[in-house]
């Protein structure tokens, strides 16, 4: 055991990998209903919005009954489907270690709920983000199969100076994903599925880009973490996705050791297929930090 302390501040014991035991046992029913009230808040918003694989997963994985799932009995249904299981950490991890979990199919999820204060907004990955974000793309195969490769390239990438290539990629997909299906633009972002405000914008404001996924592009591309992002980079399947990381990455990588010059957040470039140009209104008046 090693003692770290937290970004909230709280000295913890943790294992090397970084894990604790979740101690479900020990949240009060507060937070249970914190839970539910933003699992309903959510639902109500993500039915049109959000793609099926997300809402599939959420009801095969039984999401739905009330609380904060306890992570043991939620990794044996989640493995059932997909091999991952769900490991409590009270923090973000090294990136080695978030990779090596993710290489061996295990999801590193906080094992502490947003307080009351902070219902729409935190930097830190809690327990509504990990699980009801995260958890249930991971019950489909091939986004399954995408997050192992993932933290397999991370562990490839480590050392070769392309990590903030590896985190873009990351942000851009798992956590701020589009895809188009045939009943239209959809999301399947943990950023995005677990936020109010931005599962409205990201399909409806005329504000950001939308751009097609291109790896290298997309690579090369800086994001926001303290407000809506200003491109959202859509996919039209997850093989599509899992492909694009399936190839070899070592011609890439060089390309992105020897220029790390990066397009700003809002670029819009000759060659990108572009779905929407956004206007930038919204990011040009400030931004929700400003409203
Ligand atoms: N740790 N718990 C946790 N959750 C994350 O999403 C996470 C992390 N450590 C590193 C990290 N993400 C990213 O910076 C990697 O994509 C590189
Ligand atoms: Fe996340």
């Amino acid at each position: 055991m090693m003692q770290i302390t937290t970004r909230l501040g709280r000295s913890v014991d943790v294992r090397p990998d970084y894990t604790v035991d979740q101690h479900w046992e020990d949240f009060s029913e507060a937070e249970h209903d914190r839970w539910d009230r933003l699992y309903a808040r959510q639902i109500k918003l993500l039915e049109h919005r959000a793609c099926d694989e997300f809402m599939d997963g959420l009801h095969k994985l039984k999401l739905s009954e009330r609380g904060i799932p306890n992570y043991d009995d939620l990794s044996d249904r989640l493995e059932a489907f997909t091999g991952w299981r769900i490991v409590a950490v009270p923090d973000l991890v090294p990136d080695d270690v978030f990779f090596d979990h993710l290489a061996n199919r295990r999801f590193p999820a906080g094992n502490f709920i947003r307080s009351e204060q902070q219902l729409d907004y935190l930097q830190e990955p809690d327990t509504f983000h990990d699980v009801f974000g995260h958890v249930p793309m991971l019950a489909d195969p091939v986004f399954a199969d995408y997050m192992e490769a993932y933290g397999k390239g991370g562990q490839r990438a480590d050392g070769l100076g392309v990590l903030q290539n590896l985190a873009r990629l990351y942000w851009y997909t798992v956590e701020f994903g589009l895809i188009r299906t045939s009943k239209g633009m959809r999301i399947y972002g943990a950023g995005i599925v677990s936020s109010k405000s931005e599962s409205i914008f990201c399909l409806e404001n005329e504000s950001p880009n939308r751009i097609h996924f291109d790896l290298e592009r997309l690579m090369r591309t800086d994001y926001r973490i303290d407000d809506f992002q200003q491109t959202y980079w859509v996919i039209d399947s997850f093989s599509e996705l899992l492909e694009a990381t399936y190839q070899d990455f070592s011609a890439l990588y060089t390309r992105l050791a020897s220029d790390q010059a990066s397009f700003a957040v809002d670029a819009v470039l000759e060659g990108d297929h572009v779905h929407t140009k956004g206007s930038q209104a919204y990011a040009k008046a400030g931004g929700r930090l400003a409203q």
